[in-house]
């Protein structure tokens, strides 16, 4: 052998060694960071399928969330912001002026395709300069995260002005499938309609990583299916409060600044989906929340406190 075909065979040795020793290790999760800025999303407009990890970095001062959600075949943001954002606008501005039946006669008119979507979990309500983490399977396919939060009884997923779209991201998921592997839970939460949210395992400080099973799904009476956000409380948080404000259909329901500080979770899934999300938790206080009316009546309000 030659001394230079010597030299490049003991390189790519050396490459293929080092391959080696990287593939038996965890492939790395398939991360979209999505940041929230002002009222606008600063996203990529596409990722592989597969095993998903959406980082919501929140650098804007109000509290944001980002639903993921897959409309039927055809459907995208456009559809979103022209035919459902200004229908629930108009009938929150009905509800904010008393009129509930005006209302649900305005929510009746949404497009027939709005009852198809497939809300697939997302990062949960997290508070301005915080990060929240979640991964969930998805699928290839055209999908939106929204968020639908309130500040000045405005949806912050509705534009008033006609040439800006509100905070929606459309996501392209490709047929490309990434390597990423479903993460590991050190907690799990079972999230069921009859037991609310239960939870296996001890709630320690240090990094978490928690598998939210949802055992089944509902409409509840804000016309949502249950989820579970993680709120940070304090010797102020008023509990009442943060239980009427998971409800947007009421005029101070989802209305900016939230009553705690929210570190995530998931948004909701259909029954027997699971999705996990990632928090550091410190010593303190904290509580399990769904965005549901009365959460503290239906078993999806737990407190607890971290040693
Ligand atoms: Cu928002």
């Amino acid at each position: 052998m030659q001394p230079r075909a010597l030299i490049t065979s003991i390189v790519s040795l050396t490459l293929a060694s080092w391959g080696c020793a990287g593939s038996d290790s965890t492939p790395a999760p398939n991360v979209i960071d999505v940041t929230a800025r002002g009222l606008v999303f600063d996203a990529p407009a596409e990722t592989p399928s597969g095993w998903t990890t959406i980082r919501l970095k929140n650098e804007s001062g109000l509290a944001h969330f980002a639903l993921v959600q897959r409309p039927p075949s055809g459907i995208g943001i456009k559809d979103h912001q022209e035919e459902v954002a200004p229908v629930f606008q108009a009938g929150m501005d009905l509800l904010n002026a008393g009129k509930p039946d005006a209302a649900m006669q305005k929510f009746g008119e949404l497009p027939e395709w709005f009852s198809q979507i497939v809300f697939l979990s997302g990062p949960g309500l997290t508070t301005a300069g915080q990060t929240s983490q979640t991964t969930v399977y998805l699928e290839p396919g055209t999908y939106l995260l929204e968020c639908y939060v309130k500040t000045n009884g405005v949806f912050h997923s509705y534009n008033p002005s006609p040439s800006a779209y509100g905070m929606v991201h459309e996501l392209t998921v490709t047929e490309e499938r990434s390597t990423a592997p479903e993460p590991v839970a050190t907690l799990e939460i079972t999230l069921s309609s009859e037991r609310g949210i239960e939870v296996q395992g001890d709630a320690v400080a240090g990094e978490q990583t928690i598998a939210v099973h949802f055992e089944d799904q509902k409409a509840h009476e804000n016309f949502l299916g249950h989820d579970v956000h993680l709120a940070r409380l304090n010797d102020d948080t008023d509990i009442q409060q943060l239980a009427t404000w998971m409800d947007w259909t009421q005029p101070t329901g989802l209305e900016t600044p939230a009553p705690a500080e929210f570190l995530g979770g998931t948004h909701e899934m259909p029954a027997g989906g699971t999705a996990y999300f990632t928090v550091r938790l410190e010593p303190g206080r904290y509580a399990w929340i769904a965005e549901v009316p009365s959460p503290d009546g239906k078993g999806m309000l737990k407190t607890f406190t971290v040693p």
